[in-house]
Formats: C-alpha cells, sequence, structure tokens
C-alpha cells in the first residue's frame, strides 16, 4: 500500500505560506500536520487555535492536529475539530486518554492515540477498539530537526504485527520525527502508513516541493 504523506506546517516559512499550500494541493498532499506544544507536556510552544481556523480557510487538505498538550480534553473544544480530520492526543498527557478519544469520535474526526519513544506499546492494548490511527514518536516531542531514536523502527515493526494478530489490521501507523527519504523507505517496511514530512524531506533544503515530495513518494510508494 502506498504510504500517505503528512506534512508539518511548524517547518513551513510562513512568508510563503500561501505558494506552499498551493504546492501540496498540486501534489495532492494527505493532510497538513499541525504540531500544537503548549510548553508544558514539551518544552516549546507552537501553533495555536487561531492558525488552525485560518489555515482551514486557506486549504482543503484534511488536517492532522497532534496535541502535544497537558489535559487534552479540557481543551479539544477550542479547536473546531471537522469531520475527516484526523487528531491525536498523547497517551503520557492525560489520565482520561478513553473520555478524550470520544470527544474526537463524536465529531466525526479520527481518533488517534500518540506514544513517545520510551512509552511501551503495551499501552495501547485498551484503547484499539477506540482508535482510528496510533502515531509513533520516532524523536521526542517538541522540536523539528532532531536526530532518529533508532529503536523505533523495531517498535513500529512490533506494532504493526500485534495490529495484525489482534484483529486491529485497520488502525493506521503514523511515524513522526526525523522521516527522511532514507529512514521512510524503512519505516514503511516496517508497517507505517502515514509519514510525517519535516526538514528532513519535504521542507529540505535546497529542493522544490515538488522534487522532494516525489522523492519521499518513491521511498513510500512499494
Ligand atoms: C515534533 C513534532 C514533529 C515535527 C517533525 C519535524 O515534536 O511533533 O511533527 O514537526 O518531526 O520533522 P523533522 O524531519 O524535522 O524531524
Ligand atoms: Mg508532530
Amino acid at each position: 500500500m502506498p504510504g500517505k504523506i503528512a506534512v508539518s506546517m511548524m517547518c513551513a516559512d510562513i512568508m510563503k505560506l500561501g505558494d506552499t499550500l498551493k504546492s501540496f494541493e498540486k501534489n495532492k498532499i494527505e493532510y497538513l500536520h499541525i504540531d500544537v506544544m503548549d510548553g508544558s507536556f514539551v518544552p516549546n510552544m507552537q501553533l495555536g487555535v487561531d492558525y488552525i481556523k485560518q489555515l482551514r480557510k486557506c486549504s482543503n487538505i484534511p488536517l492532522d492536529i497532534h496535541l502535544m498538550i497537558e489535559r487534552p480534553e479540557d481543551k479539544l473544544e477550542w479547536f473546531d475539530i471537522q469531520e475527516g480530520e484526523m487528531v491525536s492526543i498523547h497517551y503520557e498527557s492525560t489520565n482520561h486518554v478513553q473520555r478524550a478519544l470520544n470527544v474526537i469520535k463524536n465529531k466525526g474526526a479520527k481518533a488517534a492515540l500518540a506514544l513517545n519513544p520510551a512509552t511501551p506499546l503495551t499501552s495501547l492494548d485498551e484503547s484499539l477498539p477506540d482508535l482510528d490511527a496510533i502515531l509513533l514518536m520516532t524523536v521526542n516531542p517538541g522540536y523539528a530537526g532532531q536526530p532518529l531514536v533508532k529503536q523505533t523502527i523495531e517498535k513500529i515493526r512490533r506494532l504493526r504485527d500485534h495490529l495484525n494478530q489482534t484483529g486491529y489490521k485497520h488502525i493506521e501507523i503514523e511515524v513522526d520525527g526525523n522521516v527522511s527519504f532514507e529512514n521512510a523507505k524503512i519505516m514503511h517496511e516496517a508497517g507505517a502508513e502515514i509519514f510525517v514530512a519535516g526538514s528532513s524531506s519535504v521542507f529540505h533544503k535546497n529542493m522544490t516541493f515538488n522534487d522532494s515530495i516525489e522523492k519521499l513518494r518513491k521511498s513510500i510508494n512499494n
């Protein structure tokens, strides 16, 4: 199955946003990945509620909202979640994982649970019936441009096998962090289906979007 691309909007040049979005539409990008950081769950602050509202007006590409915030269940209403969007919350960010996932699903959006590199896969088991996707962090969340946490490749493989063996084959695996052209190929072979593309691929310096997207698609299409 060919992989899907979720471009990481925190890597986009705000001065060129209009042209960037046109290029993503032309290249049939599957998702705009929006990193929301609260300065508490992760040591950084990024992309807010108003930015998300504006972006919906400027593009028809569905949003993939990655919430790196404490107690997301208290804040989900702020985001005006739309049908067909993907929203991920972190397992580590709340005592009320199931409640938060239900809010997302009741909006008609796809619900995803995100895990940091050191969080074990067993944390997912009770949530599998509620999930459309699982976001495996392949770097520690907070910043773009970090090196891969190498043991996460094996984690992707173990998760894909586990999902296939337990009747949850339909749950998509999304990978986020240092998804370079080379790493994307390995992650795809391991069983990932959605690829967050940041400074390591689509926003690679000295490449046009047409070229970097084509190169990434080649890595995830076999
Ligand atoms: C990191 C965030 C990610 C980054 C993405 C950047 O906390 O969740 O979505 O934006 O990883 O990609 P790269 O290729 O610079 O690692
Ligand atoms: Mg992200």
